[in-house]
């Protein structure tokens, strides 16, 4: 055992703490100074105001500020420990009687290691399980101060945030991928307490009352026999549910659309759903909708690339995210405000602000900018911040107060709840991801995991035995008080308005403010998910909400399932299309984008590395794919390799380009082996390549190649001159081309919808 240098540094350690080391007062050594002990411990002040709740200020070695050091690979601190401090000289052999003997009981770093491991593991959450998350910071423009007295709404007053984005069905360790609505959950940390702004990329909700939760839900989830399918809404249940519910329409239909699969959280928007009350300084009331405008525009995956990245790189939008904000690419987002009158009936223009299955069109009450949210730090730890992180839709502040949208009433209740079980307790405030930034001076004391050390004897009010205090703040002191709004007299019931039985006029309105191609995705969308499912009678239902949205998209979807198209069972309503609705036209920036350039031996270098510099300095990614990884010309100046042909998949790419190959007797040849020369492109003739190439143009996105690329592209089945496919000379005047197609996301032109 001598031999082994663990086992002999360990040996000598412990013969260090036994005190017959060599060494002279070591503690326990016979004969040494008894250590001087510390004072007691004094009893801690009650929970601090939370200072430190933004990401640990340290660098990349980019300079750029993070969660957490590049280079942390493990714990800090010289040794390792138990949880209660003592130091361990060994963590990988249980103490046993003898090497070859039974393990004894009394090893209790033993015993706490598998304990605390047992215990790992927290219930996810029942619904949106599966979530990344960054913190950021949001700063306020001033335009929402004549409507709300919220600090954080001031003119330049910065408010950090933590952010978490999920899916709805999944488990945690579902993909990213899949068809869904996205949540986009945001705490604000003001000073004047948390505001938890809970929205989804969807600005419509599956029922109007919250009681039916449990129902929709129960709907949407793999079936509770076998468990499956996991992540989808391409089942029995789902269109049982919201083909019988048929206030589901409309937010089914956004579902069904490309808002289903977004191309990245980064490009997705969102809104708080409800219509929620502003309160101004002198109590004057606004009722308003939240928007969140990316700046990237809003964009999709289509439907191939979501399955394909749904096997091949199932963290696809969590990675997108993390990379976004590691390479200092920060997305960004406004908020914004539809602003309407706070009228008894709360409607406007004929809509009932109360019902969460209808939106404002924007053209009838424009978004008004109020702030910008910038996310700028990843979480150092996934499952301290993104995982313990727990929003609540009543998590308000003064300036901002609900209102009596029933769907809202139960997750006021609901949000509180279920962190009971998921965090084990009604502590999870003082978790650090979610403490407050404003003091806190809580009457709450005591159960599990509590971390504050109270003084006093008085936590209760009315109290003279600690003068009083704490004080109550009155709303000229930023006090919360609710709003004093009227509430009609009325019967008790279990009924919904009349204005809530309106189910099909918006989707068709959304229906109606598609372009042709947007409308082709939905057709396939619906034939896709209706021909999952087994029971006729449910797809007979599901025809007949499409016939009360629109006959085409009816007819289309039932060729497809090979049944009859049913007429409309009401009206069609007349609407005026809503153009904001679209996510096709616009031209956005291309920041954070990711470009592939496949290269191998034959490949002209020069261009490729002015190419990579240009897309960097775009504030783009390039990827260089070749056929194996390492380096690409071992002389001279180098190009790394991002990816191999093994492991590059269309569906990273925003763009592909084919580096040009050099004529002969070139100079960039020259400087390289000779018996290139002559040499066929490796990349004509790989059939991972041309799988690349050819995915990629099926999917809309820009192509381009310089320099007898050409060959490579018609290898694939790529026509020349197609549309987005772009040929030239040099790699910098392609570049320019690809890059002004990727503000447009996709090449639409070379779609051809019959829809
Ligand atoms: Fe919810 C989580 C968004 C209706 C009950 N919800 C949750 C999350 C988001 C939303 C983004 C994830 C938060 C996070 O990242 O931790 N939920 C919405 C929106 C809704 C909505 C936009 C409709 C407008 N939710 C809704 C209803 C209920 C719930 C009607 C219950 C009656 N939601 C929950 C929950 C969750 C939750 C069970 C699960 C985990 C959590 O709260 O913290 O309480």
């Amino acid at each position: 055992s001598d031999k082994n240098p663990v086992k002999a540094a360990a040996a000598k350690a412990v013969d260090a703490l036994r005190g017959d080391g060599p060494e002279d007062g070591v503690p326990g050594k016979p004969g040494a100074e008894p250590p001087t002990l510390a004072e007691p411990t004094e009893a801690r002040e009650p929970l601090p105001p939370k200072p430190d709740q933004g990401a640990p200020a340290t660098g990349t070695a980019t300079g750029r500020p993070t969660g957490a050091p590049p280079t942390a690979r493990a714990q800090s601190g010289a040794y390792l420990t138990t949880s209660t401090g003592t130091r361990l000289y060994d963590t990988d052999h249980s103490l046993k009687a003898g090497p070859r003997g039974p393990v004894l009981l009394q090893d209790h770093h033993l015993r706490e290691k598998i304990t605390h491991f047992d215990h790992e593991r927290i219930p996810e959450r029942v619904v949106h399980a599966r979530g990344a998350g960054a913190h950021g910071v949001f700063v306020g423009y001033g335009t929402a101060s004549n409507v709300s007295r919220a600090a954080l709404f001031g003119k330049d007053v910065e408010t950090p945030v933590f952010v978490r984005f999920s899916t709805v069905l999944g488990s945690r360790g579902s993909m990213d991928t899949a068809r869904d609505t996205r949540g986009f959950a945001t705490k604000f940390y003001t000073s004047e307490g948390v505001w938890d702004l809970v929205a989804n990329n969807i600005p419509v909700f599956f029922i109007q009352d919250g009681i039916k939760f449990p129902d929709v839900i129960h709907a949407g989830k793999p079936h509770p026999d076998r468990e499956i399918p996991q992540a989808q809404s391409a089942h029995d249940t789902f269109w049982d549910f919201v083909t019988l519910h048929t206030e589901a329409t409309h937010h089914t239909l956004w579902n069904m659309s490309d808002r289903g699969i977004p191309r990245s959280y980064r490009m997705m928007e969102g809104f708080g759903v409800h219509t929620f009350r502003l309160v101004n300084a002198e109590g004057a009331t606004t009722l308003v909708k939240f928007h969140w405008k990316p700046k990237l525009g809003v964009h999709s995956q289509t439907w191939e690339e979501a399955q394909i990245t749904g096997g091949v790189d199932p963290d696809f939008h969590r990675r997108d995210l993390y990379d976004a904000i590691e390479s200092g690419a920060y997305p960004q987002w406004e908020l914004g405000i539809q602003v309407f009158p706070d009228t008894p009936e709360q409607t406007f223009e004929g809509i009932d602000l109360l019902d969460p299955t209808k939106i404002v069109p924007e053209e009838l009450a424009p978004v008004q900018p109020i702030g910008l949210l910038t996310l700028n730090a990843n979480p150092t730890n996934f499952f301290a911040e993104t995982e313990q992180v727990a929003f609540h839709v009543g998590h308000l502040v003064p300036g901002i107060d609900v209102t009596d949208d029933p769907l809202l009433a139960a997750r006021l209740f609901s949000y509180v709840d279920t962190q009971l079980s998921r965090l084990g307790g009604p502590n999870f405030n003082q978790i650090p991801i979610n403490r407050t930034h404003a003091p806190v001076n809580d009457m709450l004391r005591d159960g599990f995991h509590q971390h504050a050390v109270h003084t006093g004897t008085a936590p209760y009010k009315p109290n003279s035995l600690d003068g009083g205090c704490p004080f109550f703040a009155g709303a000229d002191t930023a006090a919360f008080v609710e709003t004093p709004v009227e509430v009609p007299a009325a019967r008790k019931v279990r009924e919904a308005p009349a204005s809530y039985d309106d189910h099909f006029s918006q989707p068709r309105l959304f229906w109606q403010s598609m372009t042709p191609i947007e409308r082709e995705h939905i057709v396939h969308a619906y034939t896709f998910e209706l021909g999952k499912c087994y029971e006729q009678a449910i797809k007979e239902r599901a025809l007949q909400t499409l016939a009360n949205i629109d006959p085409v998209l009816c007819e289309r979807v039932a060729e497809g399932l090979g049944l009859p198209a049913p007429a409309p069972s009401v009206p069609l309503a007349d609407v005026t299309p809503s153009p904001a609705l679209s996510q096709v036209g616009g031209v956005w920036p291309p920041d954070g984008r990711m470009i592939g350039i496949v290269a191998d031996d034959t490949t002209d270098l020069d261009d490729v590395r002015t190419v990579r510099r240009t897309i960097l300095d775009a504030g783009m990614v390039p990827l260089v794919i070749a056929p194996s990884g390492g380096k690409l010309d071992a002389g001279g100046d180098p190009v790394t390799v991002q990816r191999t042909f093994a492991t590059a998949r269309s569906v990273e790419f925003d763009a592909v380009l084919v580096a040009g190959v050099p004529g002969p007797g070139s100079d960039a040849l020259g400087a390289r082996d000779a018996k290139t020369d002559d040499a066929a492109p490796v990349a004509a003739t790989d059939p991972r390549v041309l799988l690349l190439l050819s995915e990629a143009f099926r999917h809309g996105k820009a192509l381009g190649g310089w320099a007898g690329a050409e060959t490579v592209l018609e290898a694939a089945g790529i026509p020349t001159g197609a549309p987005g496919v772009v040929t030239g000379d040099s790699g910098a005047t392609v570049l320019e081309q690809v890059s002004a197609l990727l503000g447009k996301h996709r090449v639409w032109d070379r779609f051809t919808p019959q829809v």
